[in-house]
């Protein structure tokens, strides 16, 4: 794993501040106090981490129009959040952000800790599966959180912090984003975000919960083919434009903040509504992996707690706690809808 030094990361800020500008090698040295031999070792780095570049032999270094790239000295002051979003890490690479916040939960880190990496070598979703992102195109991201809940609630924070994204990307994009139950956004039903909520519990409460959430932002039509289990697709493939991933994540954040708190003030059912709204899945045919079992039926809804209820064809409600939908058929017949 490559963490890029202090120096990389002023580097970059420097090459960010002047706008596709040049510096010249002596003025970067000058800058960060090292020596113009140490500045083009750290190009090499930045280039190796995949940006671009490009070197002149008068005029020095300037970072060509490339990804959208995240400028971590000026993101907290894009913040409006009370809480979340702070203390905030920024990684240029690592392995993943669940792993890097896991281990800095382990250390004390507060409730709210934010953890955002440009690209991530070994991104994770569920069950050991992985999450792809290319290097400044999408937000991969994680937050810390510590509410005072017993553990089997930690499923709804998952749900609650869906809800939050597929919220913020229609008010922001004007996108009709859907949860496809549990953990995936999906635009036009296809996967756009994907959530991967780590616990570490205490006896009857949450120690801390970690929700990573990998959200497909700029990623152009050769990044989205794959293959993925479900078809893919990015906010700016579906809104016809690039996004400013930056005031996206900050109002996310804002977004995000509003619905941990009311979980934690009035319990789930006050946001049980707007996930029913949101649902992809809700009156759909549905086909449900869970537990090593195969569930085929309609989706009726959720339970109080979050649970999927599915009617099968026999007019039995099957209640699935944990599970991942693989088919979703949107023209369902009529079926008879057991009450649970
Ligand atoms: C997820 O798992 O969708 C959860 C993804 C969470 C990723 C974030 S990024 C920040 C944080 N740090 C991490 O290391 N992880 C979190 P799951 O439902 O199991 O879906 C995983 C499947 O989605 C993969 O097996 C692929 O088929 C597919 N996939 C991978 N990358 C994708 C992408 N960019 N867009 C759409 N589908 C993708």
């Amino acid at each position: 794993m490559t963490v890029p030094s202090d120096t990389t990361r002023s580097l970059l800020a420097y090459l960010q501040q002047a706008d596709q500008g040049f510096l010249s090698g002596p003025v970067l040295a000058a800058h960060l106090g090292v020596s113009r031999t140490a500045v083009w070792k750290q190009i090499r780095k930045l280039e190796a981490l995949g940006y671009p570049v490009e070197t002149h032999p008068r005029k020095g270094y300037r970072l060509r129009a490339g990804p959208d790239l995240f400028v971590p000295s000026e993101f907290p002051d894009r913040l409006v959040t009370r809480w979340l979003g702070r203390p905030f890490y920024h990684f240029l690479e690592t392995g993943s952000t669940n792993a890097e916040a896991l281990q800095l939960a382990r250390g004390g880190a507060p409730h709210g800790t934010l953890v955002v990496a440009e690209k991530q070598t070994a991104g994770r979703g569920r069950l050991d599966r992985k999450w792809h992102s290319p290097i400044g195109q999408g937000l991969t991201f994680s937050l810390i959180l510590r509410p005072n809940l017993p553990p089997r609630a930690a499923p709804q924070l998952t749900l609650v912090a869906a809800s939050g994204l597929a919220h913020c990307i229609r008010h922001r994009f004007d996108l009709a984003a859907r949860i496809k139950w549990p953990n995936d956004i999906l635009i036009h039903h296809k996967k756009a975000a994907g959530i991967l909520t780590e616990m570490e519990s205490e006896a009857d409460r949450i120690g801390f919960v970690v929700v990573g959430i990998g959200i497909n932002c700029n990623q152009g039509a050769a990044d989205l083919v794959g293959p993925f289990r479900y078809p893919a697709t990015s906010i700016a493939a579906e809104w016809g434009g690039q996004i400013d991933r930056q005031g996206f994540l900050a109002e996310l954040l804002t977004d995000l903040e509003v619905r941990f708190e009311l979980l934690q003030q009035q319990g789930f059912s006050a946001l049980l509504r707007e996930l029913q709204d949101y649902s992809d899945v809700l009156g759909a045919q549905v086909v449900v992996e869970s537990m090593g079992k195969t569930i085929a039926g309609k989706v009726i809804g959720l339970t109080e707690e979050g649970a999927l209820k599915v009617a099968t064809r026999t007019g039995a409600c099957q209640v699935i706690w944990a599970g991942d939908i693989t088919r979703v058929t949107h023209d369902s017949q009529h079926l008879p809808e057991p009450s649970c």
